[in-house]
Formats: C-alpha cells, structure tokens, sequence
C-alpha cells in the first residue's frame, strides 16, 4: 500500500527505519573493525603484545558523547511519533470496537453495529477500544496500529486510510481456544461509497433476532445449524430437552422462552451439559429486552424447512404406544388400513359409521371425545400440542396406510 497520507503507517515505519538503520550501520561498523584486528594483530603475526595506550581524554569524551546523542536522537525520534500516534486529528471520526471472545463489534455514532469496521477513505478514524470479558488487543497491520483492550478500561488508536480496499484486523493478545478465528477487516470505501453505505441504515431482510445474533457476536461460540461449537447449535432448541446443570444437580428441562431468557441474562446459573461455562452475560444495557424477545423468537422458531417426518412423530408422540402399525389391538384401533377403512364410531349417543378421510383424522386428533371408536374407552390424549404443520403430517401419513 502506497505508505503517503497513511500517517500511523509512516511515523511507525520512520522511527523503524531510523533505529533499524542506526544499529545495523553500527553492527557492521563493529563487526568490520573487530574482525581487520583479528587478522592484523593475529598471534603468528604479533607474538608479543603490542604498546598499551593508558588513557586519551578525546578518545573517551567521543566514545561517551557520540552513543548517548545517538540514543537521546533516537528517543527523541520515537517519542514525537509516538506522540503523533496518540494526537487525534480534530476532524477524525468516531467508532466503537468492542472485543469479545471471540469476535469484534463496530458501533458507529448513530447506534449502527457492524462485525466489520467501515470507514471512508483518507479521513482520520478514532477507534475508542472495548473488552467485554479478558484482554485483546487490536492490531490492523496496514496502518500500523496494534493496541490492547482491556476489560474496564478505555483505550483508542486512530488510522487514516490512503487506499480503498480491505485490510486485515486481528487479535494480537491470546484470549482462548478461539483466538485465531477472533479476525475481521477494515473495509475502506471511496467517499460515495461510503455515503451510500451510511444512508443506507441497517436496512436488512434478515429477522430482527438474527441480526442481534450477529451483532452481538453469539455466531462466534454457537451455529445455528445443528453443528457444535464452543457453545450448542442454537438449531431446533424449541421443545427439546436439555440436560443442565444448576446448583451443582444435573437436571433435565424442556427449552422454551424463559429457559432461552435466563440462558442470556445468566448463562452462569444453568449449564448446558457437556459444555463449559464461558458464556459472557448480557445485562439489559448489552441486548435490550425487545432484542432479548426477538432472539428467543427467532431461536424458537429456527427449525428444518423440510415437512415433519408423520413416521417419526407417531413414534417421538407416543401414538405407537397406543396404536400399532401391524394390525394388532389392543388399547386402541390399529392404523394399520386406516386410510381404507370404515369405522363405526359413538357420537352424541349414537353409533354412525363413517369413511375415514382427513377431516375425520383431524377431529380424531383433536377433539379424541366427541367420536369414540365403537368398542374402545375414550382414553385418547388430545394431539393439541401439536403444531398445524405436524398434524397435517401425520393425517396424510395415516392416508397413506
Ligand atoms: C464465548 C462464547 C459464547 C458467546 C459469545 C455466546 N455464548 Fe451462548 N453459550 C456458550 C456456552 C459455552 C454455552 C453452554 C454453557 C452454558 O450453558 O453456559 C452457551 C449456552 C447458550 C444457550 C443455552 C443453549 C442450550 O442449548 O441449552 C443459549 C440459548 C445461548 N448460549 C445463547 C447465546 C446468545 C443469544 C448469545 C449472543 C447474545 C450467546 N449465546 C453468546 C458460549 C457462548
Ligand atoms: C393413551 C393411548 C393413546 C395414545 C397415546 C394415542 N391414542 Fe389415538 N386413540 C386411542 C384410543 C383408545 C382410540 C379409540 C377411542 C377414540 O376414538 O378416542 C384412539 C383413536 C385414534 C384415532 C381414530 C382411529 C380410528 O380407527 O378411527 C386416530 C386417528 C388416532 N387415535 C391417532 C392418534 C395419534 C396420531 C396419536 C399420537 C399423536 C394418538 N392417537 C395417540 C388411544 C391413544
Ligand atoms: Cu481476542
């Protein structure tokens, strides 16, 4: 990247180069000398030693003086660029990193939260640096800045960009086994494009919850497609059990929204079993209660797109356990056929025999009392629990037989 007008980049790589250049010359000079006297006063050579020299004002006054002006030039050369590092230009703008394990957030003056940070090109940019949970550090390479981030504590860096593109952003202070994925990048747009991106507000087709999962950095411990991390897939939590631990007891729990609740306003009270408990609290301040609402919304919901398998509900549902799928009876009419059949139920009083079709199914399931099969105890559970989508699967399952 051209280095002009990059001016972090610059005052780093001057010093660098001053100090660098400095010690090799001396290295060189040094290493020259040493070795032309090894060969000129070498034992075959010299075999008696040669005169002493027993003290010379001027030789030591330039032996002392000449090092400490190059050191003292080249503090003084450093300290003024740092300086420079640590000067905010008056027109910089304003961005908010914050470090988490493990993955970075960018919030922008307006409230905008960003997993990358985007600024416009050639403008000072002053990154205010947050830890939410152990030390980080924010290290962007192409500008020269590396800075740690400390939990409790308020620190910054700042940078101006030369050059639109896209440079690396990395954590540089080791933080846990996700460290190396804790990467994103400064995305430096021209002013127009910059412009575009800002009117363009946080406008996203995505749900709400989805997008708090993002910005908040939840996809960096969690997938959300069955595959497990650091942290539970959040896929297909709604109804599920949960082995947890709480108290020091093991126990099992159905998932639903206050479990989901607590899960992120106290993740510490109830552990998931198998997993470790590094999950970060949010307070209210980090995920406000409406954002808390769409997140368990959209965990709840976060299911296979696929139809509901009517095989595997009749069995997860316990329906095998009344009704068999060979023929035999006993509590209950087997499926077997039913789809065929005629069936001679008890209603309001009266036995009327029926075809089974899906309507028939339906009340069936859900309303098991107002029809009783001819010969059998209404001791049917109604299947309300149920969704629509699950029902239907199961009534053309049955239609199959
Ligand atoms: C640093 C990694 C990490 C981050 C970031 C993180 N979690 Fe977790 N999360 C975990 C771990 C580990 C567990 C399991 C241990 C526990 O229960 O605390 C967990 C548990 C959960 C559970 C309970 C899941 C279950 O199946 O029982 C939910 C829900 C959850 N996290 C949601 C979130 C949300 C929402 C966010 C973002 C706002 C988030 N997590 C951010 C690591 C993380
Ligand atoms: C506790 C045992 C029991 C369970 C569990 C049960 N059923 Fe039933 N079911 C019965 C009995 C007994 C009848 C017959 C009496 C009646 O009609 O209520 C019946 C009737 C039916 C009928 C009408 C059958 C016919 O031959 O006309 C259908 C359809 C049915 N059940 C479906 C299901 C499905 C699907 C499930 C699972 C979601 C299920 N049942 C769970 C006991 C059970
Ligand atoms: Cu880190």
């Amino acid at each position: 990247m051209n280095q002009l007008n990059n001016p972090t980049a610059q005052a780093v790589d001057n010093v660098l180069i001053y100090i660098f250049g400095f010690s090799l010359l001396l290295l060189l000079g040094i290493t020259v000398v040493t070795i032309y006297f090894v060969v000129k006063y070498r034992r075959s050579k010299c075999p008696e030693p040669t005169s002493q020299v027993e003290g010379s004002w001027l030789l030591e006054t330039i032996w002392t003086v000449l090092p400490i002006i190059i050191v003292m030039t080249m503090f003084w050369y450093g300290w003024s660029n740092y300086v420079g590092l640590r000067e905010i230009p008056a027109d910089a703008m304003e961005v908010k990193a914050t470090a988490r394990m493990w993955s970075w957030q960018f919030e922008y003056p307006d409230g905008r939260k960003e997993t990358k940070l985007y600024v416009p090109v050639n403008k000072p940019v002053k990154v205010l640096l947050y830890s939410t949970d152990v030390l980080h550090s924010f290290f962007v390479p192409a500008f020269r800045i590396k800075r740690d981030t400390v939990p409790n504590m308020e620190s910054y860096v700042w940078f101006q960009a030369p050059e639109t593109g896209s440079y690396d952003i990395f954590c540089a202070e080791y933080c846990g086994v996700g460290h190396a994925d804790m990467t994103t990048s400064v995305e430096v747009l021209s002013e127009e494009d910059y412009a575009q991106w800002a009117s363009s507000a946080t406008v996203s087709a995505d749900p709400r919850g989805l997008i708090v999962l993002n910005e908040q950095g939840c996809i960096g411990c969690h997938s959300l497609d069955g595959t497990e991390n650091i942290g539970p897939s959040l896929f297909e939590l709604a109804g599920n059990p949960r082995e947890i631990e709480k108290d020091g007891k093991t126990i099992e729990i159905i998932i639903d929204e206050a479990y989901l609740q607590r899960a992120i306003r106290d993740p510490d009270a109830e552990i998931t079993k198998g997993f470790d408990p590094m999950m970060p609290a949010y307070d209210e301040e980090a995920i406000n209660n409406e954002d808390l609402q769409a997140v368990v919304d959209y965990l709840l919901g976060k299911v296979a797109e696929e139809e509901p398998d009517g095989d595997r509900l009749m069995v997860e549902n316990g329906c095998i356990g009344c009704h068999s799928l060979d023929g035999s009876e006993s509590i209950a009419p087997t499926f077997k056929g039913i789809g065929q059949r005629e069936v001679t139920i008890e209603r309001d009083g009266q036995s009327v025999t029926i075809k089974v079709d899906a309507e028939y199914l339906r009340r069936a399931l859900l309303d098991p009392n107002a029809e009783i099969v001819k010969g059998f105890a209404p001791m049917m559970p109604a299947a309300d629990y149920l969704s629509a989508e699950e029902i239907d699967a199961i009534i053309k399952r049955l239609l199959q037989e």
